[in-house]
């Protein structure tokens, strides 16, 4: 299914329309007229919770946040490559990554509550 790009003439809007042209990647534009409180209609809740424009609906994919727009159109592999408009991010998402909070954070889960408790039992 083509992507939806639920929009209103505003810049953080108009750069994704840009970044979608540059990519030359087919999209339907879903209107949301913010002056007129439709960003507040719960479809489009649904969509953004925060109902603010812009948002991309991409199949089971849905976006909102102009930046995490352009970046999940630049990196989906399906788009050849898209524009690398952030080449310097993979080593600041590899940098954050190892951030000690960040790994404390991914490695909550079942088997390390498991043997936490097992080491709490050992106090
Ligand atoms: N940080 C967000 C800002 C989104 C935003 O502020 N959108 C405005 C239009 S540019 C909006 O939908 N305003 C409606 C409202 O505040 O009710 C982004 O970059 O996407």
């Amino acid at each position: 299914m083509t992507m939806q790009l639920h929009y209103f003439p505003t810049l953080n809007a108009h750069k994704v329309t840009i970044a979608l042209e540059e990519m030359g990647l087919a999209y339907e534009v879903v209107m949301v007229d913010i002056l007129g409180d439709e960003q507040f209609r719960p479809e489009f809740i649904a969509i953004n919770p925060n109902g603010r424009i812009p948002a991309l609906v991409d199949d089971d994919v849905t976006m909102f946040e102009s930046a995490a727009i352009l970046q999940y159109l630049d990196r989906n592999p399906e788009n050849g490559g898209g524009l690398d408009l952030f080449p310097a991010l993979a080593a600041w998402h590899a940098r954050i990554a190892a951030r000690p909070a960040v790994q404390r954070a991914l490695a909550v889960g079942p088997v390390t509550e498991d043997m936490r408790a097992r080491w709490l039992k050992k106090d």
